[in-house]
């Protein structure tokens, strides 16, 4: 169990908090302060996770847990299941590919269904999928593919993969640009840097923004119009996806090249820039591009130059820390941080960092029924992390 420390009285110490405010210095935080949320406690749920990636609360307190590296495990009172059967055999776990993530059904106390996003395939020929199963015991069954993002790649990254659902049970998923066609984040006829709506069932919404839009070739899979797909346009590695039932808005964060992480809103419709428009560069440090604006396309809801490598994301509704109330929470991998998004007026008015002291790469940050706040850090040994406010 890590205790939140309170204060610093050896020198060694200070000088850790020293190289502490260095490293923020370099994000773009340096000029707010850091705030402090209730007293709270971190504790170990579980470790020795392999990359674990995402979660899902079950009833009764259990947790199902994806790893990176293809598997699918049940948390019951602290204690990690065997691999769960029957996942897909074509995981494709290398680099950012492999299981990825989690969400339950809105209904899934009456239906069970559970959805599962994984990078399929091989080295020459893999995409982004989206399959739904139900659980029994330890078995997964009645399992279907859904989606596949259409068309395939041959580059390990860039998958996105991120899901989230719509009040009306519809199902919004991230899809990244594959790095090495970034040029397809534009174009109406790949499902490569998009978010894509799907119906639970893996039918297309008929009310999705680009119907009748086609210039294009058929799906492979179902013989659907592939622009019939896709919700948004323009963008990269869209690693957080969440919507916020309050405000009625669906917020997306996205890893940039160098420079140029952002956050938007997302709107049906909407081209959100990518590769056209960035504040980032090149990781040679080349322009990407020369416009940082253009007409047509949405500037970022919040940019980050430099980069913090963004990945989960809530927001924030629980009665635990009434302090975040409505207010963005964003794990970081660079950065080993959570940042906490102060919203007003559905503007960011200033950020400040959380529980630095968990110091490892985190993956996902997950909000609890119960207000509390679950994070993933990313490793080998990877870690699922309860903070919990002190009474
Ligand atoms: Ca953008």
């Amino acid at each position: 169990m890590l205790k939140k420390q309170h204060f610093f009285p050896h020198l060694f110490c200070f000088v850790l908090l020293m190289m502490s405010h260095f490293v923020v210095a370099q994000a773009p935080l340096s000029a707010t302060p850091k705030s402090e949320p209730s007293p709270y406690t971190i504790t170990e749920v579980v470790d020795g996770l392999s990359f674990p990636w995402s979660l899902a609360f079950l009833p009764h307190d259990e947790l199902l847990v994806t790893e990176r590296s293809g598997s699918l495990r049940k948390i019951t009172n602290g204690q990690v299941s065997e691999p769960i059967s029957g996942l897909p055999e074509d995981i494709y776990s290398k680099s950012q590919g492999g299981l990825l993530d989690i969400a339950l059904h809105p209904d899934y106390l009456k239906n069970g269904w559970i959805y599962l996003s994984y990078a399929a395939g091989t080295d020459e020929n893999n995409a982004l999928k989206i399959m739904r199963a139900k659980l029994v015991g330890l078995t997964l069954t009645e399992q279907h593919v859904l989606f596949s993002v259409t068309p395939n790649k041959d580059t390990p990254v860039h998958f996105a993969g991120r899901m989230t659902f719509l009040p009306d049970t519809t199902l919004l998923i991230t899809s990244g640009d594959g790095f090495d066609y970034r040029e397809q984040a534009q174009r109406l006829d790949s499902l490569l840097g998009k978010i894509i709506r799907i119906n639970d069932d893996g039918s297309i919404p008929r009310d999705n923004p680009y119907i009748g839009q086609n210039q294009l070739p058929l799906s492979e899979s179902t013989g659907s119009e592939l622009t019939d797909y896709i919700y948004s346009v323009g963008h990269r590695n869209p690693q957080g996806l969440i919507y916020d039932r309050e405000r009625g808005l669906v917020f997306s964060h996205e890893h940039g090249p160098a420079g140029g992480d952002e956050v938007n809103i997302i709107d049906a419709g909407k081209n959100y820039g990518w590769p056209v428009i960035t504040n980032g560069l090149d990781y040679s440090g080349a322009r990407i591009s020369p416009f940082t604006q253009y007409e047509g396309m949405e500037q970022p809801w919040l940019d980050w130059t430099p980069s913090i490598a963004p990945s989960g994301l809530i927001v924030y509704r629980g009665q635990m820390f009434p302090e975040f109330e409505g207010d963005l929470l964003v794990t970081s991998l660079k950065f080993k941080q959570v940042y906490w998004l102060h919203v007003v007026n559905n503007q960011v008015v200033k950020q400040s960092i959380l529980w630095d002291e968990i110091a490892q790469r985190l993956r996902d940050i997950r909000l609890h029924p119960d207000g509390s706040v679950y994070i993933l850090t990313d490793s080998a040994q990877g870690k699922i992390l309860r903070i919990s406010r002190d009474d």
